[in-house]
């Protein structure tokens, strides 16, 4: 009986809705922030091009891919063609030359696992990350961003996982928890499920973008502009996917075989990856696959201590969407 509770919805989820909206209303950047955030873009491309004239500067992560809450710190691209740079060489000129234009706190952080140099622009007030050829996190980023074109059912519940993630404090990979980018294909990959599926697997479909990023092959139907209404057919509302998606990764999630993969838009096991047992400090106990970097395992920072305080969290949120009195509030509380 137990279980049958927990795979039905609560009669009165829909009384959920507005509550929900009006979070993510209130998580929506404004307008201005996104000018901000080219202002400073300009800027750095103006200092940057002095040196390398030929270099570009990309936009990538939480700013660009739609899925970024206000007052979120932007992640910025260097894209330098020549072959034989040294990245270190480059982040210590980067950060000189920043440094010297009045950009504040800046650090170049060389022996990270992304390099990178860190500074904040006094004049926006804005906090910026800039790598250099990461071209990869480049087209996630696009391909995120495509797919919150598609139904906006996604923007709505990534907002909130996200959110309701970082209130609990599930949301530091250096802690073993997820990061926001596996947040996000966590959410699409629930959609890709849900039965009318919500999103299609760009993935599988015609290629209408493709480039190369050293030896990955990124391709995927792009003309989202073409699938508005794809999803219009499952009539579930934000409540009942919030309801579902804690319900999912709670209690329906095959943790011990299942791979998420929006790279086929399905499930796939881990037998057919390798990713039984434990290599090195990849232990697999939550799998993620990321959508071009196939070998990638968004779970890889999850471990044995971390993996109980994620589905303690799961349960919490899944159990409080189905029992608790006001769910907008309790699933928020700070831990
Ligand atoms: P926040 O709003 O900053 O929390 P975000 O989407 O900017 O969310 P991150 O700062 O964690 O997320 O990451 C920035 C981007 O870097 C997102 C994605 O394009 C890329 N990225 C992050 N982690 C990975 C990863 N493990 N593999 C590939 N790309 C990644
Ligand atoms: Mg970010």
């Amino acid at each position: 009986r137990m279980l049958k509770r927990q795979m039905e919805c609560r009669r009165d989820i829909d009384r959920l809705n507005a509550p929900f909206l009006a979070i993510y209303e209130s998580l929506v950047p404004p307008e201005e922030e996104k000018a901000k955030q080219k202002q400073l873009l300009s800027l750095l491309e103006k200092l940057v091009n002095k040196e390398w004239p030929q270099a570009r500067l990309y936009l990538y992560g939480s700013c660009a891919n739609s899925f970024g809450v206000l007052k979120s710190d932007i992640d910025v691209c260097l894209a330098i063609q020549n072959a034989d740079i040294n990245k270190s060489e480059v982040l210590l000129k980067l950060a000189d030359i920043l440094q010297s234009d009045n950009l504040q706190n800046v650090q170049a952080l060389t022996r990270a696992r992304v390099p990178i140099v860190k500074l904040m622009d006094p004049v926006t007030g804005i906090s910026c990350d800039i790598c250099i050829n990461n071209v990869l996190a480049v087209v996630n980023t696009k391909l995120l961003w495509d797919y919150a074109q598609i139904d906006v059912r996604l923007r709505q519940l990534a907002f909130i996982v996200k959110h309701w993630a970082k209130s609990r404090g599930v949301n530091e990979t250096y802690h073993g928890t997820l990061s926001s980018y596996a947040y996000v294909l966590m959410c699409i990959h629930f959609l890709q499920q849900r039965r009318p599926a919500i999103l299609p697997c760009l993935q599988e479909m015609e290629a209408t973008y493709s480039v190369a990023v050293d030896d990955i092959q990124c391709a995927y139907f792009d003309q989202v502009e073409k699938l508005r209404g794809f999803g219009s057919r499952n009539k579930e509302t934000i409540a009942q996917l919030v309801w579902a998606f804690f319900n999912y990764w709670a209690y329906r999630h095959d943790y011990a075989n299942a791979v998420i993969s929006i790279r086929t838009g399905s499930i796939i096991s881990k037998r057919e990856k390798d990713w039984t047992r434990r290599i090195g400090n990849d232990r697999h106990l939550i799998c993620i696959e990321d959508p071009f970097e196939i070998s990638h395992d968004l779970g890889r920072v999850v471990d044995k201590y971390s993996i109980k305080v994620l589905r303690e969290e799961f349960e919490r949120a899944a159990d409080i969407m189905q029992y608790d009195p006001n769910p907008c509030v309790t699933l928020f509380e700070p831990y």
